[in-house]
């Protein structure tokens, strides 16, 4: 099907500089877009998500999509969206997070086969080599300080004050697409609807830059603010920002994240971030309208992402730390799981390797007192890895620790607890 048109229907595009034109563009050519991403981070997150999959959806159509990582324009921060000055990182830390994002987009973008592999670009490459006196005069010229001004990322920013480094970021990523509109045929950049300023003050350059009188066939395209139900921020959990990396968020996190979506957003979340078609997502939404308590499109959800991003065992990983937690069989998960699982629960070293349960108790602080302690055990409120334990005598043993590293004591219904051997 047509690029264009499959992402209409499930709602991925904001804005497209020249509609008609991008459509005949895409239909008559192998296009090369391209996408940045700056270093700003160790790892991407979730927000990325969305423009790294729409590449994928247009090389999986035939086109050649370029991850640009920013590893110059990542020197001098980007104002869009932002109320504030960006703090600078060390050009070692950014040369460090450049090489990690490198990584990542990899993972889910095809590096390696076929005629429209994806590419990978580092904008420090030729932002790095470029002089000031060239800067200024070559490209500096063909921007108008009132067209600068009035950009929403600076307009936005009079008030509160903007540095000229953080003014002038649009022409560097400007300077990108004409380098990538020259070098590498690149016709197309997408983004963010956050991007769309920078995305058209490119545009602009390469009109102002064109050889002769020829036609500059080149287009933008923007996504989306991706909006939840409850009004609260998309890709935020209490934990914080949803990573992709699995060492920040762990791939259990990373889909109890998604299977937790609201029945209200689940539907729009597969069509704007899974593969399905439009007809398996119609019947999901289906299983949605009649059986909502199966969150049968939840998990659906959940488990594509965490294919995509991760891979098939950290999503065999996750679904076991589910249904353990959920039943309650703890004994099923090795110390890898367990430390997933439980990553959020209060925990506590015991310096002794067979302590007491009662001991342990009180001194993990999982009963107040060591009354209340026995009160616990006796009432049948205390759990050792999900089996209820009910001897006042009790002493932990290698039969109750898993690896010999951990035990998971529940005191109640769903008060969970890690204590760590050392
Ligand atoms: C740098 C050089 C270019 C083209 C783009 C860039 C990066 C761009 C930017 N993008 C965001 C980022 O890096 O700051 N100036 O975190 C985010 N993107 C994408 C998408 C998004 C944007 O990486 O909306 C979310 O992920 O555009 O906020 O030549």
């Amino acid at each position: 099907m047509e690029v264009l048109k499959d992402l209409h229907q499930r709602g991925l595009v904001n804005q497209i500089t020249d509609e008609e034109g991008l459509t005949k563009h895409l239909e008559e050519n192998q296009v090369t877009l391209y996408c940045g991403f700056d270093p700003t981070a160790d790892s991407l997150h979730i927000g990325h998500l969305l423009p790294v999959l729409m590449l994928k959806r247009f090389q999986q159509a035939g086109h050649r999509p370029i991850a640009l990582v920013g590893g110059g324009t990542g020197m001098i921060g980007d104002p869009s969206g932002r109320s504030s000055e960006r703090q600078l990182n060390e050009a070692s830390v950014v040369k460090e997070f450049s090489e990690k994002i490198k990584q990542q987009l990899a993972k889910i973008l095809n590096f390696d086969e076929g005629e429209n592999a994806a590419v990978a670009r580092n904008n420090h490459e030729w932002l790095s080599q470029m002089t000031i006196i060239d800067f200024l005069r070559d490209t500096g010229k063909h921007f108008g300080v009132n067209y600068m001004l009035a950009k929403d990322s600076v307009e936005s920013r009079i008030e509160q004050g903007i540095s000229f480094t953080e003014f002038s970021y649009m022409i560097l990523q400007s300077l990108d697409f004409q380098k990538l509109y020259e070098k590498e045929n690149c016709t197309l950049q997408i983004g963010g609807s956050d991007q769309w300023g920078n995305i058209t003050a490119g545009l602009e350059l390469l009109r102002r830059t064109a050889a002769g009188e020829q036609e500059v066939k080149a287009y933008g395209m923007t996504m989306p603010l991706i909006t939840k139900a409850d009004g609260t921020k998309f890709g935020k959990t209490a934990g914080g920002a949803v990573w992709l990396d699995p060492e920040k968020t762990s791939p259990y996190e990373f889909y109890q994240f998604w299977i937790n979506a609201d029945d209200r957003d689940v539907i729009r979340f597969l069509k704007f971030f899974t593969f399905l078609s439009m007809e398996e997502i119609a019947e999901l939404e289906k299983e949605v309208e009649n059986q909502p308590e199966k969150r049968v499109a939840q998990r659906r959800l959940a488990e594509e992402m965490t294919k995509l991003v991760h891979d098939e065992e950290a999503l065999n990983q996750a679904e076991r730390i589910t249904e353990a937690l959920f039943s309650g069989d703890i004994k099923a998960l090795s110390g890898k799981e367990i430390e997933q699982g439980f990553k959020d629960v209060p925990a506590f070293t015991s310096e002794v390797k067979d302590p007491q349960l009662l001991d342990l108790l009180v001194e993990a602080g999982i009963s107040s007192s060591k009354r209340q302690a026995r009160e616990d055990i006796s009432n049948g409120a205390i759990y050792i890895n999900g089996e209820r334990n009910q001897d006042m005598k009790h002493t932990i043993n290698e039969n109750d620790r898993i690896e010999d590293r951990f035990t998971i004591i529940r005191r109640g219904k769903k008060k969970y607890f890690l204590v760590r051997f050392q």
